[in-house]
């Protein structure tokens, strides 16, 4: 498995389908300059990979395991049973269901076990990388900062579009 050695969050997925859609994790976590590493792993395919993965990323220094699947999406679930690291799970649209399967699967979690369940798709791929760097930033002073500043850029953004709104309506 070709990891590097001194990430602090894992963004698994269970296939290189899944890219498209875990590259906004990876996006958040390069912009905020969190070392990061790119596993494929699969809960149903390659279980041992997956097992081995999951028992000595805590080992290397992982803080948090992202892990993005679909259809019966069993890979957060699995990871999380095999290490005490916060697991952030990204429901993926892959099949006839769009992303339902992956979305229940995924959250519906025995108790014991907790995943925490983003959004189906980007949107939750984006905001897993936002939690686990909320994660990291409960120890990291500056990393808080740099959150703060990206949730005012959000609200400038919002007034920005507004103005043009108005621009283009006037
Ligand atoms: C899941 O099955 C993967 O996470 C992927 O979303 C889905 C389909 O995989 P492929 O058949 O495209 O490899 O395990």
């Amino acid at each position: 498995m070709k990891t590097s050695d001194k990430c602090l969050v894992s963004v698994v997925m269970g296939s290189d389908s899944d890219l498209g859609v875990m590259e906004e994790s990876m996006k958040i976590l390069k912009d905020f300059q969190i070392p990061c590493e790119v596993v494929l792993t699969s809960a149903h395919r390659s279980p041992e990979r997956t097992s081995a993965f999951a028992g000595e990323a805590a080992g290397r220094g992982v803080r948090v395991i992202i892990v993005g699947a679909g259809a019966a999406a069993h890979l957060a679930g699995v990871i999380a049973s095999q290490t005490l690291l916060p697991v952030i799970g990204v429901p993926i649209d892959a099949t006839a269901l769009r992303g339902l399967d992956a979305l229940l699967s995924t959250v519906q979690m025995p108790s014991g076990v907790p995943v925490a369940a983003m959004a189906i798709g980007k949107a939750g791929a984006k905001n897993a990388a936002l939690m686990a760097i909320r994660i990291l930033a409960l120890a990291d002073e500056a990393l808080q900062i740099k959150l703060q500043k990206y949730i005012e850029q959000m609200a400038r953004d919002v007034e920005r579009k507004q103005a043009s709104l108005n621009a283009a309506n006037t």
